[in-house]
């Protein structure tokens, strides 16, 4: 079976549409046909300020989302970054691969320090990049199911495992990214020409998945959309009616040409009044699968250290390749 490897970041709380729809869907597609490991990566959140007691709920809160949205813990490995220190450790031998010019040209990066402000962004936040190859790299990754912004990510983390194979011998697999066309890129519902994004959408641009479902079924009703009143699919024209297309298409698995024609004459009222109400079904029950989750802390746990006991057989064994390669001396 091929490997696959993707993180996601527990800041927010709740994950919003665009993480789900842009990956964890793949990650439990993924679960099926791949030797799949995720993670909830806690040391990419301190890149940014954080509150210790916040991150530690918010780490649970996280892992419990992903199994509310179909992982099985039997069928891939769910596991916390920090618990497997080989991450960091690889990270260090990654950071002395990169060119500091290389690192520079990370958009990511160029639009999070701005919003931070450039004295106040970390030198974490600029290697973050860095500890990310580390992460795909560890696990020999073939695919990586993501969002079309971490696109450069992967670029980067391809490079750098041909580098390494070039200049110590070859370990590392290099890998492909998994990005699915369609949900790549949600957009924000008040401005559909940004993705919907925890940091720079407007609360009423972003669809919480664990916000009350009312308050998201309005935000769809309130979505920005065009002074025209065809429904039909037209990114560059018509971005807000797209947007809601592809959620409502992927929700519910009906092809964009059905719903064009099943819209037929009729507004965008109700294309958006029938797209809440699939949301708020949609919703309803992941809230509830996540609040059971939450509610058995010692479960949770017990999944995750499981997770970690599995990712680490595999982290160590490229780590130590990854060490004697470089030239350090073995601990006796
Ligand atoms: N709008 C989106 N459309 C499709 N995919 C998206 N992803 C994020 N936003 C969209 C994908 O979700 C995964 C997890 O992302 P993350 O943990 O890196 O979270 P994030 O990128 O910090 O989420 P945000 O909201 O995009 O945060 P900010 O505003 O900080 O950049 C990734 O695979 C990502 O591609």
């Amino acid at each position: 079976r091929p490997r696959a490897l993707s993180g996601i970041q527990p800041t927010a709380g709740s994950f919003h549409l665009g993480n789900y729809l842009g990956a964890i869907r793949q990650y439990v597609a993924l679960q099926e046909t791949h030797d799949a490991f995720y993670t909830v990566v806690d040391l990419h959140a301190i890149t940014v300020p954080q509150d210790p007691a916040e991150l530690r709920a918010n780490s649970r809160l996280a892992a419990a989302q992903l199994l509310a949205s179909g992982l099985d813990p039997d069928r891939c490995t769910l596991f916390i970054q920090s618990h497997v220190p080989e991450h960091a450790q690889l990270g260090w031998v990654m950071n002395c691969l990169t060119g500091f010019g290389e690192a520079s040209r990370m958009t990511q990066f160029k639009d999070k320090s701005a919003k931070h402000g450039a004295d106040r962004a970390t030198v974490g936040l600029f290697t973050y990049p860095i500890l990310q190859v580390a992460d795909i790299l560890l696990y020999q990754a073939n695919h990586v199911p993501v969002g079309e912004d971490q696109r450069q990510h992967i670029e980067l983390t391809r490079d750098l495992a041909d580098r390494f194979n070039g200049r110590f011998g070859e370990i590392f697999t290099v890998p492909e990214p998994y990005i699915v066309k369609e949900t790549g890129k949600i957009y924000d519902l008040q401005d559909p020409t940004i993705k919907m994004s925890k940091s720079a959408s407007t609360p009423k641009g972003i669809v919480s998945l664990l916000d009350e479902p009312k308050a998201s079924a309005k935000k769809i009703k309130s979505a920005v959309t065009d002074l025209e009143t065809e429904i039909r699919f037209d990114e560059e024209k018509k971005p807000g009616v797209s947007n809601l297309l592809t959620i409502y298409s992927t929700l519910t698995g009906t092809a964009i040409a059905e719903l064009e024609r099943r819209y037929e004459g009729k507004g965008y009222g109700a294309l958006k009044t029938d797209l809440s109400e699939v949301l708020v079904e949609w919703v309803t029950p992941f809230r509830e699968r996540t609040q059971e989750y939450l509610g058995d802390p010692a479960m949770l746990d017990g999944i995750l250290a499981k997770g970690a006991d599995k990712a680490r057989a595999v982290a160590a064994e490229t780590l130590a390749a990854t060490y004697d390669k470089v030239g350090f001396l073995p601990a006796a």
